[in-house]
């Protein structure tokens, strides 16, 4: 079993838990030294009192027997043998000089994953990479929020954040399984329709929320883009948009209004399959409620090639309903003052020539780079194999799981595998680790002590150390400990330990860190203030909303949000007649973790094809047989669970993608990308299914 001491015997620490970005407050339970229940904080507004099966999971995945306790390194016959942490430590300082010194700073990446956030986390890891003079840092988000993001930003000049459904009349979700993705925002909505608030949900997938709907409309998948163009050209045409906004804070709003006449209700029905009716009962809808309208986009549109114009268009919509920076509309948050940690790059020392090391990805989707702060994953595949613009020679790998997570995993396992030096940080031997020179255990949250803060509610919190598992290394520690082997200026992080980051993090602020540990539901940095744009300019280049976007004209991309059909239509219908969706979420599974807790296991027990009726019979395939999905990617083969005729729109499959056993991404599209921010097609993906006949 393995062993942990507590930094108390008895008693509870109140901190927020980061089993998800939610970020609830709980309350750890300690026995005897021993963390034996996680029940929910009251007053922390995140979750007021309440937690989900993950949170009360987090026993299980910190004691979990699998869980790493020592460095393991790689034998020539493949196998690991545990290490000494100094001498892990101190070997892979000496593999990343080697690196350095024959291909320069360059050639070595950092990936940050989901499993610790993106806030000082990914900020040691730049700093850390910066300093070693390689601008490669890669991460999950890339596959996340951060396309979203760039649509935001674009438009508004802001990335998006949750909206207060509580304060709705009409919240319009796209592309987002709500209840089980982000089970606290439930309270919210579920206030929002006790006041009488209209919900209306777009998804191909009849999700919980979608039970609950006023309106549920199936798209094609990939064609919301059409919608909000469609919804734009009813309130432009009803001239039920917000004028004195037009007027004063837009740019682009005329070319706006000319290309929305082209989408007609029928138009929108012929490319999206939403009937015309339904089109204009949504615009209704939005007509009579605004500005109150909350409208949240998830992960479903910008895991298409057209995402990111999806996402513009549907900002642009909420902007025109006067949903700006209002109460329950586009939270525009005021940041927290929080010191800098990210280090600019040094010049390109050790670069392999002129002109030929910029950030991996930059030049093909520079908006990634420029807006997202991110290199490109899929392109650091190709640096890897030698196809890409300069060798990528080592990665080291913290809280991410890509050989499952990342578009095609064939491709992904072999780039990882010609690495001279691959380290992965983590809590288990996931895949990723698997494929590792140097696995090195991980600590949980509950082990380090972090700030956090929440933009939409413009509060910062500080996390309690609270248990440590002898042997483990946390993020501070690992980043710092190779940049002392590294020789690195002393100034690179001169903290000794964590508690001095947060020390120094929140001094702008005048917030201590006193005060912080005082207060673990939270201290309010900023008032919340509506409608800011009326008095300052907006954080865009121009200072106004960017309906037209110059700089995406300057980079060669179209300045408006056009919709494009999606990818999955083109391919050809006899070899790929089905559109694959990926990665609809589930309550107790969290990407690539928690398969590994017995109680959840016994529910997920193996990966499954979902299955409309009509389809499966086509096939002649019965619940439970075997099929193989085939892409032009890869192929897989799964059992079929052929769901009722409502649950899923017909000629769509939909796969959870967080099996280590039987990934997914395997089908996925790694090299068929948004040309905005680069993501991957995960969603949308043209497949054909085959009945793998067993005797
Ligand atoms: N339990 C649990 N919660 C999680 C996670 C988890 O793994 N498990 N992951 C977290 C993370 S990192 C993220 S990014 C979020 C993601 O959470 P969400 O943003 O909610 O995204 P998904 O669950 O990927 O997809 C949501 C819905 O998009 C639909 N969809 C697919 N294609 C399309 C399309 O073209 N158009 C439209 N309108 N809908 C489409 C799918 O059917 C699905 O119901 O969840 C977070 N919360
Ligand atoms: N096909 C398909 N692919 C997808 C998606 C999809 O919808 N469809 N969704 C995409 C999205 S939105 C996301 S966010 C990515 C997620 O991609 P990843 O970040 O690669 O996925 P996770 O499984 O969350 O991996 C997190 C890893 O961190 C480890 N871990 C947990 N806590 C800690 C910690 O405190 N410290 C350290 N060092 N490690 C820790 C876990 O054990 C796990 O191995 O997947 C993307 N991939
Ligand atoms: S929703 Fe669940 S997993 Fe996420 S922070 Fe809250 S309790 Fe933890
Ligand atoms: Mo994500």
């Amino acid at each position: 079993m393995i062993k942990a001491r507590t930094v108390i015997e008895n008693g509870t620490v109140q901190t927020l838990c980061r089993m998800c970005n939610s970020r609830c407050g709980i309350r750890v339970h300690i026995q005897l030294g021993r963390i034996t229940q996680i029940t929910p904080a009251e007053k922390v507004p995140m979750n007021q009192g309440r937690i989900c099966p993950r949170g009360q999971a987090i026993p299980e995945v910190f004691y979990h027997p699998e869980r790493l306790n020592r460095p393991l390194k790689r034998e020539t016959d493949g196998s690991f043998t545990p290490i000494e942490t100094e001498q892990a430590l101190d070997e892979i300082a000496e593999e990343l000089l080697k690196i350095k010194k024959r291909f320069g700073g360059y050639a070595v990446g950092a990936w940050k994953g989901e499993g610790v956030g993106f806030q000082q986390q990914e900020a040691y890891v730049k700093r850390f990479l910066h300093a070693f003079g390689s601008p490669n840092y890669f991460s999950n988000d890339s596959a996340c929020f951060k396309g979203r993001n760039i649509g935001y930003q674009l438009v508004t000049g802001f990335g998006f954040y949750f909206p207060d459904f509580a304060k709705a009349k009409l919240i319009l979700l796209l592309g987002t399984n709500t209840p089980v993705c982000h089970p606290p925002f439930m309270r919210e909505l579920a206030d929002a329709r006790v006041q009488g608030a209209k919900l209306v949900v777009i998804d191909p997938r009849l999700n919980p929320i979608a039970c609950l709907a006023d309106i549920f409309a199936q798209p094609i998948p990939g064609t919301d883009g059409a919608l909000a163009w469609g919804l734009i050209n009813q309130i432009i045409r009803q001239e039920a948009f917000d004028k004195e906004l037009v007027r004063d804070h837009v740019i682009g709003f005329d070319q706006v209004a000319a290309y929305a006449g082209n989408f007609t209700p029928e138009r929108v029905e012929a490319e999206s399959g939403i009937y015309a009716g339904v089109v204009k009962e949504i615009a209704r809808y939005i007509i009579e409620n605004r500005p109150y309208i909350s409208c949240y986009l998830g992960a479903g549109l910008e895991h298409n090639e057209n995402g990111v114009n999806a996402v513009r268009a549907m900002v642009i919509l909420s902007c025109l309903c006067g949903a700006l920076d209002n109460e329950c509309g586009l939270v525009w948050p005021e940041m927290p003052d929080l010191a800098r940690l990210t280090l600019d790059l040094p010049p390109s020392e050790g670069a392999p020539s002129e002109g030929n090391h910029r950030p991996i990805g930059s030049s093909r989707f520079p908006a990634l780079y420029e807006l997202g702060g991110e290199c490109h994953t899929m392109s650091a595949m190709d640096s890897m194999l030698d196809q890409g613009d300069y060798p990528l020679r080592g990665l080291i790998v913290t809280a991410a799981n890509p050989a499952v997570t990342n578009p095609n995993t064939e491709k992904v396992c072999e780039a990882l595998r010609r690495l001279d030096l691959l380290v992965v940080h983590d809590l288990f031997l996931t895949a990723t680790a698997g494929l590792a020179r140097y696995v090195l255990p991980a600590a949980t949250f509950l082990e380090r002590s972090e700030i956090h803060t929440v933009p939409n509610l413009q509060r910062i919190f500080l996390t309690q150390n609270v248990a440590r598992v002898d042997g483990v290394i946390d993020e501070y520690t690992l980043w710092r400990e190779l940049a002392l082997r590294l020789g690195f200026d002393r100034d690179v992080f001169p903290w000794p330990g964590e508690t001095d980051v947060n020390r120094f993090l929140p001094e702008p602020t005048g917030i201590t860190l006193d005060e912080l540990a005082d207060h673990p539901e939270g201290i309010a940095y900023a008032p919340r203030t509506f409608r800011k744009y009326k008095s300052r300019p907006l954080p865009t280049a121009s200072g106004k909303l960017e309906f037209c976007s110059a700089y995406l004209r300057g980079l060669g991309l179209s300045e408006l949000p056009e919709y494009t059909p999606p990818h999955h239509l083109r391919e050809s219908p006899k070899d790929y007649p089905l559109c694959l969706t990926t990665g609809g979420r589930k309550t107790l599974l969290y990407h690539t973790r928690h398969l590994n807790i017995p109680g959840f296991r016994e529910i997920h027990r193996d990966a499954e094809i979902e299955i409309h009726p009509d389809d499966a019979a086509g096939l002649g395939v019965e619940n439970g047989d075997l099929v193989r999905v085939v892409s032009r990617v890869g192929a897989l083969e799964l059992a079929a669970r052929v769901v009722h005729r409502s649950e899923l729109l017909s000629g769509v499959v939909e796969v959870y993608h967080g099996w280590e056993e039987r990934p997914i991404n395997r089908v996925t599209f790694d090299e068929v990308n948004d040309p905005i921010s680069g993501f991957p097609l995960l969603k949308g993906v043209p497949v054909r299914l085959e009945k793998v006949e067993t005797c």
